[in-house]
């Protein structure tokens, strides 16, 4: 009898802190009154700060996407700015609410951290720098190159797997920092600079003579980067994921920042699903039903922020490729809202 009485009270204790835990990052963000979201300290395209101080990037964007559906207002964030070492402790000590960096969804990272990724936001896998003028083609010529790296990165781990599993000899030098990095490969300390291939780009940018080096083809690694929580309160992972998605269906619907307006109009059961003109689908999940309307009107469907950060017209100019909507040649796919 006071077995099952010591019981029913560890179960009402159990019941009561995980209904806590479930519930808690929401009702903290609007107390607040505004997101906190973990970023890249500087990645053009990604997660970059002006000489104004305005942030940009797609990462950044998300982020934006976020505030927007909780608030309403996409400016109602504060960007932390964190390095790679740093990110997943900043998480899991509740220093930030969602980390939006350039950080790669693995099985270790899920388990060992007590972290969630939501979806998959932008498909990258690892490349190599190295110079033009060294006139190599592959990947696999470089048996005994040395090769610049940063520290708390999947990338360091790709690299050793990759020069193991080929045979050939590595000599690394490791800095804990994209900046320190880029100025060791810009002065020769490394004849390579490896990390993520949209990454790559946008460092080719910073170095003295852009034009003076190229990415080889060969991408040696999977890197699905997506946002992350921690994985002890479902409504906000519901939250952070289903804001991906609605950005994605957003776009395959053919919604979008300027047609937002007449899509609040549309007929079309599912776009009516979407901006919220029909069904419950914002207050299920703890916002309004405005939440994707009031994404897609402050930073636009998925395509809208992939261009705008990383598309045809910026420096960046990266292909849409993997990151192609799943019915026009990608795999980028949301299920549906209904
Ligand atoms: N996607 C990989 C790599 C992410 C990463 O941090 N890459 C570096 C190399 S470019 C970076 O973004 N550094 C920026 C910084 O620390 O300032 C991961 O999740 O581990």
């Amino acid at each position: 009898m006071r077995f099952g009485a010591v019981l029913a009270g560890i179960l009402a204790i159990t019941m009561v802190s995980s209904a806590f835990a479930s519930s808690q990052t929401l009702a903290q963000v609007k107390a607040r009154g505004s997101l906190i979201c973990g970023v890249n300290e500087g990645l053009p395209g990604f997660s970059f700060v002006d000489e104004r101080g305005v942030w940009s990037g797609f990462d950044v964007d998300f982020c934006r996407a976020l505030a927007a559906a909780i608030f309403g207002d996409p400016n109602k964030v504060k960007l932390a700015a964190l390095s790679a070492d740093a990110r997943f402790q900043a998480l899991r000590d509740g220093k930030i609410d969602v980390l939006s960096r350039n950080s790669t969804w693995t099985m270790g990272r899920e388990t060992e951290f007590g972290l969630t990724f939501v979806g998959v936001t932008y498909y990258d896998g690892q490349g190599f720098m190295v110079p033009r003028a060294i006139r190599i083609n592959s990947a696999l010529e470089l048996d005994g190159a040395k090769v610049c790296v940063q520290s708390g990165t999947t990338t360091i781990d790709n690299l050793a797997d990759f020069f193991a599993s080929n045979g050939m000899a590595l000599e690394q030098v490791v800095s804990s920092s994209t900046d320190e990095s880029v100025k060791n490969y810009d002065a020769g300390l490394c004849l390579v600079l490896t990390s993520d291939l949209s990454q790559l780009y946008a460092l080719r940018l910073r170095l003295s003579k852009p034009r003076d080096h190229v990415i080889l083809p060969d991408v040696i690694s999977k890197e699905p980067l997506g946002p992350v929580v921690r994985d002890n309160d479902l409504q906000w992972i519901n939250i952070v994921k289903w804001v991906y998605f609605a950005m994605i269906n957003a776009e395959e619907l053919g919604v979008n920042s300027r047609n937002i307006g007449q899509a609040l109009q549309s007929q079309k059961p599912e776009v009516r699903r979407l901006v919220g003109t029909s069904g419950n689908f914002g207050e299920q999940i703890g916002l309004t039903n405005a939440w994707a309307t009031n994404i897609v009107r402050a930073v636009g469907n998925y395509g809208e922020i992939f261009e705008r950060n990383l598309g045809s017209k910026t420096p960046l100019a990266i292909p849409r490729g993997l990151n192609q909507l799943w019915n026009a040649g990608g795999i980028q796919y949301a299920p549906p809202i209904r």
